[in-house]
């Protein structure tokens, strides 16, 4: 491996990481595409390149918030505006010259397997050393943050060839206690099509891990979990007090 190489994407790491937390996403962590090529099934590889290239794994906590609620404000009441703020957002990093005229592909947490864009990305998420994957409960967790965060997208570099060190692989931090009780909780959800958001929340505050400083709150905890207002009148909310506190400075 040449030292210049290392050294030149070592940067390039650099870079897109402060490029990434600007635009919200406070996790951005490479991870050597062959490593998560060999973990996952056939039909979730990628395929895009045959040498063994750079991908990014990209997500956030509730820092993101404040960056969301701005693209809201600034695009007003649409569908699925997670989604389209996600998009919108990466994109503002990839399309940047220096990162375009290096080809990255992007799919998102949210690519279903029949758009043939899927990514297990809490395999990616594992093997870049980010949370720890637990097939027993389906959940990854992180050392600081526990279970209060999430995926985004995974960028792959397939022109660029994996030069760092690999990630320190991350370590299972539930307890078997926490496991049943999630398993146990889980089942209720799956009884109840998931469609009780109480019971969601309930599997999500088992484990204490990164709770007391990252756990949702006010309107980004009533989004994600809409049990006191629905996602709609959440999103109604945030618009009505922006034209308020806009109506004031005017007024002063
Ligand atoms: C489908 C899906 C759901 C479905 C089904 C969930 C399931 N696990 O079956 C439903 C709709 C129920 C759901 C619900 C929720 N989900 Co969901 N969901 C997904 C999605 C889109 C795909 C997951 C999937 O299909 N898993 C099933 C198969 C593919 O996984 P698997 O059997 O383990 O097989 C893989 C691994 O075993 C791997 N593998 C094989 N060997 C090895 C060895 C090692 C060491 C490793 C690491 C991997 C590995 O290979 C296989 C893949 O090829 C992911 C996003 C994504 N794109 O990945 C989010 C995701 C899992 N969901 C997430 C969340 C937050 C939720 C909810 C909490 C949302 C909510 N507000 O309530 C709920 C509750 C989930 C829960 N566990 O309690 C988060 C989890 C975050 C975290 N910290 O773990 C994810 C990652 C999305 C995100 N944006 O972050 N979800």
């Amino acid at each position: 491996m040449s030292r210049e190489g290392c050294s030149e994407q070592k940067d390039l790491v650099a870079s897109f990481r402060e490029a990434m937390s600007e635009e919200g996403f406070d996790i951005c962590n490479p991870f050597r595409v062959s490593a998560y090529n060999e973990l996952v099934r056939d039909r979730h590889r990628f395929n895009g390149s045959s040498v063994d290239c750079l991908g990014f794994l990209i997500g956030n906590t509730k820092s993101s918030w404040p960056h969301f609620v701005s693209y809201l404000q600034r695009v007003g009441m649409i569908k699925d505006p997670v989604e389209h703020f996600c998009r919108e957002a990466v994109a503002g990093v990839t399309s940047q010259k220096r990162f375009s005229s290096l080809n990255p592909e992007v799919r998102f947490d949210f690519d279903t397997p029949s758009s043939g864009k899927f990514v297990h990305i809490q395999t990616a998420g594992h093997v870049s050393g980010t949370a720890y994957y637990d097939k027993e409960t389906f959940w990854s967790i992180h050392p600081h943050y526990g279970v209060w965060f999430v995926y985004r997208a995974v960028v792959f570099f397939p022109t660029i060839t994996y030069l760092l060190e690999d990630p320190i692989l991350p370590v299972n931090l539930f307890t078997p206690e926490e496991c049943k009780e999630i398993g146990r909780l889980t089942e209720k959800a799956q009884m109840e099509r998931w469609r009780d958001m109480r019971t969601r929340l309930l599997i999500r505050d088992v484990c204490p891990i990164g709770k007391d400083k990252w756990r949702y709150e006010g309107d980004q905890l009533d989004y994600f979990y809409p049990i006191e207002r629905t996602k709609e009148e959440v999103l109604r909310d945030l618009l009505d007090r922006e034209t308020e506190q806009q109506g004031n400075r005017r007024d002063e």
